[in-house]
């Protein structure tokens, strides 16, 4: 066992998890769309609506939930929600049904000889934890070893029509109380836009940019140019699958990078401190996989003293439940992108919805990811729906 491990497994090391067994006996895909309040424009594109897969598990009577949160087209990662159905139903689902589990661990020795497709895992490990925290009768941020109780969050904000319009709009925001404001940023709507948005703010507010990998080493001069508006981080200016150019990007620049995208797993991470590509890392459950493997970098960026926060795949209440638990860990030490339900929805298919008050989100103490689903709603909502 490397020490990461060792580390997630003394977290774990509670009698909780060792206490029941799952039999998988009903997994339930159901993909649902969502139209968003506000289109999100990132330097991939545009989204509208969202495809999401809710998947349910289901042993003993009890149900356990998760989200598969890829994006609907291959811009974020090759992952696209139609990719994660075909790997769920041909691969993943037929492979679990009727196992039995002894803790959540035991799904990633299953699915190991799959490759790839961390959203897809991830859709149906979230659920097992759910359902393995519900079996305890204990809320999934306890059952993980969290215990931070007052979450800071951030807002991510799309690349707007021009400057001006950003401007206004961030300052809407920061008088909601967030704690920090990421401006998508992409090519030739960079330097103009952080400039206004600084202006806009004041030197005191958390700034930070996502360029979702639009540049490369050669924009390195433009990117130096973002030093003076003091950005706590730049998130993922390089290329998607990079750690290396990052590495080198570093070396030029005063302002700390962000990992986003090439982070799949712990040891990515220690790659990445190894070139040192980023002093900060965004998490994604569904980038990794899952809460194990999310567990095992917070671990490790904890023992390596690397700044953590959790990024948001715009996902719905039940995925940003997951995320709100996640966050309770102690190696989290930045604002989290887990703003509220209403920001980006009508109405969202959980209740109680996801809040923020002065900047704070509170974790949910109902048992498992602590909030009911809408099932009305959520048939309203459905596209299609596969059982097993
Ligand atoms: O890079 O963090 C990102 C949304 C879709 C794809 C990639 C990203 C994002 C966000 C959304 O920034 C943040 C949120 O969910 O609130
Ligand atoms: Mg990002």
């Amino acid at each position: 066992m490397t020490r990461a491990e060792l580390q997630v497994f003394e977290l774990w090391g509670n009698a909780n998890c060792y206490a029941v067994l799952m039999k998988i006996e009903q997994i339930e895909l159901r993909e649902i769309r969502m139209e968003m309040k506000h289109a999100f424009e990132t330097s991939f594109g545009v989204t509208k609506e969202r495809r999401i897969i809710l998947v349910a598990v289901s042993s003993g009577g009890i149900t356990g939930y998760g989200e598969v949160s890829c994006n609907e087209t291959p811009g974020y990662s090759y992952e696209t929600t139609e990719t994660a159905w075909h790997i769920l139903k041909d691969f993943i689902a037929p492979t679990v049904l009727g196992q039995v589990l002894e803790q959540p661990a035991d799904y990633q020795a299953l699915v190991k000889p799959l490759r790839g497709h961390p959203f897809a895992k991830a859709g149906l490990e979230l659920a097992i934890w759910d359902w393995f925290a519900k079996a305890a009768n204990a809320p999934l941020w306890k059952y993980i070893g969290g215990t931070k109780t007052e979450l800071p969050v951030g807002l991510s904000v799309g690349i707007k029509k021009s400057p001006e319009a950003l401007a206004e709009f961030v300052l809407e925001q920061q008088a909601l109380g967030y704690q920090r404001i990421k401006l998508k940023i992409g090519r030739g709507r960079d330097l103009a836009y952080v400039a206004a948005a600084r202006a806009a703010l004041g030197e005191g507010m958390n700034l930070t940019v996502d360029a979702n990998s639009d540049y490369t080493l050669e924009d390195t001069a433009m990117l130096k140019e973002l030093d003076q508006y003091k950005l706590q981080y730049i998130e993922q200016p390089l290329e998607n699958d990079d750690i290396i150019d990052h590495g080198t990007l570093a070396k030029s620049l005063s302002t700390p990078l962000c990992l986003d995208e090439p982070i799949h797993s712990a040891s990515d991470v220690r790659r990445a401190l190894q070139m040192g590509a980023a002093k900060v890392i965004n998490l994604k459950i569904g980038r990794v996989g899952g809460h194990l493997e999310a567990h095992k970098i917070a671990a490790y960026c904890q023992a390596n003293s690397v700044a953590l926060w959790c990024g948001g795949m715009l996902e719905s209440g039940v995925g940003r439940a997951h995320n709100v638990a996640l966050q309770t860990l102690a190696a989290f030490n930045m604002a989290s992108d887990t703003a509220p339900s209403a920001r980006y929805w009508h109405e969202d298919i959980i209740e109680p919805e996801i809040i923020m008050e002065n900047g704070i989100t509170r974790p949910l103490e109902g048992i498992g990811i602590g909030v009911k689903l809408k099932h009305d709603l959520i048939s309203k909502l459905t596209t299609r729906v596969l059982g097993f």
